[in-house]
């Protein structure tokens, strides 16, 4: 029994350093398993995109500081131009957060980056009173990083995201390929911190 405790032990010790409350993601342009406390699959074989444009996963967390989000193609390194058929030559990332309202979610922000080659740019709209107004970022702001994978930040300060809320995003290749599209739930960061904390004290009335 005591050797079942300690296994469990270190499932949770693993559980909480991969969650949000313990280490936050790194923006270096690659995504490293477990780095981010919530990961949002895309269907699997999709077809009709680039696979540099396809996207495979997108990565979410957040820290008192900190809204990280991280995006991966399902092949190779994330298109920095917008792949084969840009007209453009950039890559347009689109995500629009809303909050988890019934029957109508409110939108709350729309992130924008667009990577042109070396460059990349990322801009912030909050939806206010029925507009959406574009906020000033600073530099100290925001980070980005394009590698093999995007990792973008943006500060609390600017993006003040509730507990739980909804993400609708578009990878566009500004060209004649269709664009990606990807929806899901992001629950709230502490969520898994709870539930590793929950399973401890279970494991522990077991040990007992
Ligand atoms: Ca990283
Ligand atoms: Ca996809
Ligand atoms: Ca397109």
């Amino acid at each position: 029994m005591k050797q079942r405790f300690w296994v469990g032990m270190s499932v949770v010790v693993a559980l909480c350093l991969s969650s949000s409350s313990w280490a936050s993601p790194v923006v270096d342009g690659s995504i490293a398993p477990g780095e981010y406390a919530t990961v949002i699959t895309d269907v699997p074989g999709e077809v009709g995109y680039d696979p540099a444009m396809n996207i495979a996963s997108i990565y979410l967390d957040s820290d008192a500081s900190w809204n990280y989000l991280g995006l991966d193609v399902v092949a190779g390194a994330i298109a920095n131009n917008g792949g084969p058929s840009s007209f453009l030559g950039h890559t347009l990332l689109l995500a629009v957060s809303s909050d988890n309202a019934t029957p109508t979610p409110n939108p709350l922000y729309r992130l924008i980056v667009d990577i042109q080659g070396a460059n990349n740019i990322v801009a912030l709209q909050t939806y206010i009173a029925g507009n959406w107004v574009t906020t000033a970022l600073n530099p100290a702001d925001y980070a980005v990083s394009v590698g093999s994978e995007l990792e973008v930040k943006i500060a609390t300060s600017v993006m003040s995201l509730p507990g739980t809320w909804n993400l609708a995003a578009q990878l566009d290749d500004t060209g004649s390929n269709p664009d990606d599209q990807l929806t899901g739930l992001v629950p709230e960061p502490s969520t898994l911190a709870l539930l590793a904390l929950g399973t401890m004290a279970l494991l522990r009335r077991r040990a007992a």
